[in-house]
């Protein structure tokens, strides 16, 4: 007869002890394979994909989001896509596999979604676009989008410049720095742009180029502006940052800004309100960073099932010299 294998008393505690070790640790694997999901103290995981670090607005939205999550108690997955869609695509798989509760990105570009999105949706894991917005044809694919109207950004920039140029007899040379190539933003304020200024045909965009929404990129494609143009009376750049670096660009060249190019741009961060506020801006149509508190209180809603609004959009305003010495003082941002 087989001799039974059997264990004398120590042995016998030492694998009981054992069995119970690795009940518990497959319990707590079982955790970790969530991934993040809503543990059980009840918190929400939100997993968030970022455009990048690009300018100053971005700063301000990343801190926005996290200082928010910080004070709402929801666990933040954070990413920073580096601008690029392929990471952002990336980031949102990677919290799909953790089973995160709620997924939140700005897509850095409004095309190429509707898989990764369908993903989500597949892993029923509600889906929030902030900051910029996507162009899928199915709405179901994500449940409500938080940001700025970049058509009205842009029509009140070219408002303002009807009003200052309507004396104009002659021709109005503008050159545009546009914001990332595919970007909402971008798209919407060149497009708003364009229908304001319609309304005086002196006003003609001479050039328009993409900076990337990089104060970089604004410097190095004003330069080009100002070889290839020689009368350049209007600067329209897509974001401050872009802006600040053309001012670069334009002194160098020996012209002086905010009186020999007038210049207007949109989001007005610190920096740019500065420029405006030393005349060398001439008016800033703000676009609004500060998406964090009304990002968290969507994902507790989501989460929970409720309605939410399938668009909700910031409140902004405008600047102009005066308006922004008087707002500097308390500029968050
Ligand atoms: C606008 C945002 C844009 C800002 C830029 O909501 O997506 O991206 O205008 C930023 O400053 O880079």
């Amino acid at each position: 007869m087989r001799k039974m294998r059997t264990h004398s008393a120590p042995w016998r505690a030492a694998a009981v002890l054992a069995s119970v070790l690795l009940v518990g640790s497959v319990a707590a694997c079982g955790n970790s394979d969530t991934g993040g999901g809503s543990k059980d103290d009840g918190k929400i995981t939100l997993g968030f994909s970022q455009v990048g670090a690009e300018s100053g607005w971005r700063t301000a939205n990343t801190t926005s989001i996290k200082d928010a999550a910080t004070a709402a108690g929801i666990e933040l997955k954070f990413d920073d896509a580096q601008q690029k869609q392929e990471n952002q695509i990336k980031a949102i798989r990677n919290y799909i596999q953790q089973k995160v509760d709620v997924i939140a990105f700005s897509p850095v570009v409004e095309s190429g979604w509707d898989t990764v999105l369908k993903e989500a949706k597949d892993a029923d894991i509600p889906v929030i676009l902030t900051d910029r917005s996507v162009d899928s044809a199915d709405k179901s694919l994500y449940k409500t989008f938080l940001g700025s109207d970049f058509i009205k950004e842009g029509r009140l920039a070219g408002e303002w410049l009807v009003e200052q140029k309507k004396t104009a007899s002659g021709p109005v040379n503008i050159v545009e720095l546009q914001g990332t190539t595919g970007a909402a933003p971008a798209n919407d304020r060149k497009k708003g742009f364009a229908e304001a200024i319609a309304a005086n045909p002196n006003l003609k965009v001479i050039a328009s180029q993409t900076g990337d929404f990089t104060r970089a990129g604004g410097k190095q494609v004003m330069e080009q502006f100002l070889k290839a143009n020689p009368k350049i009376d209007v600067l329209f750049a897509h974001n401050d940052d872009m802006g600040l670096g053309a001012l670069e660009a334009i002194t160098a060249a020996g012209k002086v800004p905010g009186k020999d190019i007038t210049i207007i741009t949109v989001d007005a961060v610190k920096d740019g309100m500065q420029a405006l506020a030393d005349g060398k801006f001439n008016f800033i149509a703000e676009c609004s960073p500060l998406l964090g508190p009304q990002l968290m209180d969507l994902a507790k809603k989501v989460h929970a099932g409720e309605e939410v609004p399938a668009r909700i959009e910031t409140e902004e305003t405008t600047f102009t010299q005066e308006q922004a010495k008087e707002a500097l003082p308390n500029r968050k941002y």
